[in-house]
């Protein structure tokens, strides 16, 4: 197939492999709850987390996460109408809310009370994203922790998440086309290769799925929900051990089996989205025969059959994809999800690969529809066909 030259780095901790042992090795999610009190803002560089800031990504100029009291986001979803709800994540309900000092449309978490992990998500979202500030992050405005009620309050997202455009299309929507997957695929890996290495220690993020990418205008795509993301190595250690959460479908195998952590763990989950964004399948999907239900055990015995390749394409697409683009995005997916974890790229490859795919743009008008794919009824058009309609207008 037409693989795409990308370094395979094996082992991803090399880095940090090179940097002093720290003596204090943080895992975060098993201090006590009592000793991370969220504040009133945290520092760029904590003892626990530091970023190293890029202008580019406008770090520096990142207004603190603020406080709020319950009263105030009560007003701001108006008691939280049923209206104002925009749905439901794995550890509470997520409301669009206007803030009435600001007047800011924003979507406001409201974690589950009964929770003790609905307790530590919290902490650990507002450590992270109160210190860690990229275009492709989703920006956390403040919290409430008033009494028992646990709230986050995030950017507004108008466009929803990845999987409402691929999975979830309600009848009429537009479908993505080649070009916007390929512009979500690059700027999801570019928030992914923030935390990876941008971070210190580096971040990872656990929870990479096409329902934690969320769009907003022009489809830029953020990563959303940190609830589940883990200081990584530090110093010789090659994995941190934790409790095997995820979703289902996403988890890489290796992790699953032993509950051992890498940055190569979310580079798999990457590949599993790339492949959802290619195919407009889902990780898993029941309703499929077997054999098709979990979509890399479908697409393994593909990826080395290049007549095979076109037939992996999202039908939706209707043929309307640069056939070349097609084989390379595929071989950047097939990299990713490969069993053994140091096979896999690092991050920064992935974005260097997908930044390239992402500039070469298809125009549906000129270029040639691909055949194997085409919806039934629909003629195949030729690059006659729509220079010929170009000249018609
Ligand atoms: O797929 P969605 O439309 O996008 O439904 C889910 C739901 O809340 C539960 O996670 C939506 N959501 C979460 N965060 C935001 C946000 N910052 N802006 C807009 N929608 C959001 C998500």
């Amino acid at each position: 197939m037409g693989w795409m030259m990308i370094p395979c780095s094996g082992n991803s901790n090399c880095k940090a492999k090179t940097k002093k042992k720290r003596k204090n090795k943080i895992e975060l999610q098993d201090k006590p709850l009592d000793q991370i009190k969220p504040t009133s803002g945290f520092s760029k560089t904590s003892s626990i987390l530091s970023v190293k800031e890029d202008p580019k990504d406008g770090g520096s100029d990142h207004i603190a996460a603020q406080t709020f009291v319950f009263r105030e986001l009560a007003a701001a979803t108006r008691n939280f109408r049923s209206e104002c709800l925009l749905g439901e994540g794995g550890f509470g309900r997520v409301y669009k809310g206007r803030l009435e000092s600001t007047n800011q449309v924003v979507a406001i978490k409201q974690l589950d009370r009964d929770g003790l992990q609905g307790n530590r998500e919290f902490l650990v979202e507002v450590l992270m994203l109160s210190l860690l500030h990229h275009p492709n992050l989703v920006n956390l405005i403040g919290y409430c922790a008033d009494g028992d009620q646990r709230l986050l309050v995030y950017e507004y997202m108008p466009l929803g998440s990845l999987d409402d455009h691929l999975h979830d299309v309600l009848p009429g929507k537009r479908r993505l086309d080649w070009n916007t997957r390929m512009k979500i695929a690059t700027g999801a890996a570019k928030g992914l290769e923030y935390l990876h290495d941008k971070a210190s220690p580096p971040v990872i993020y656990r929870d990479l799925k096409c329902s934690n990418i969320l769009l907003g205008e022009g489809y830029h795509p953020k990563l959303s929900d940190f609830g589940l993301a883990k200081l990584g190595p530090v110093g010789d250690n090659t994995h941190v051990s934790t409790r095997v959460m995820g979703t289902y479908g996403y988890c890489a195998p290796e992790y699953a089996m032993t509950g051992q952590l890498t940055l190569k763990s979310d580079v798999y989950s990457f590949g599993v989205v790339l492949l959802e964004i290619i195919t407009g399948r889902t990780a898993i999907d029941n309703t499929r025969g077997a054999g098709e239900q979990n979509l890399v055990a479908w697409a393994r015995p593909l990826f080395n059959d290049r007549k095979k390749l076109s037939q992996m394409a999202d039908p939706t697409l209707q043929g309307q994809y640069p056939q070349r683009g097609l084989y390379q995005a595929l071989a950047v997916a097939a990299m990713c999800v490969q069993e053994q974890p140091n096979m896999r790229p690092v991050i920064a490859d992935v974005v260097t690969a997908l930044t390239y795919l992402a500039s070469q743009k298809y125009d549906h008008e000129t270029e040639p529809v691909q055949s194997s794919r085409l919806a039934p009824c629909t003629p195949p058009r030729t690059k006659r066909d729509s220079e010929r309609k170009a000249q018609l207008r």
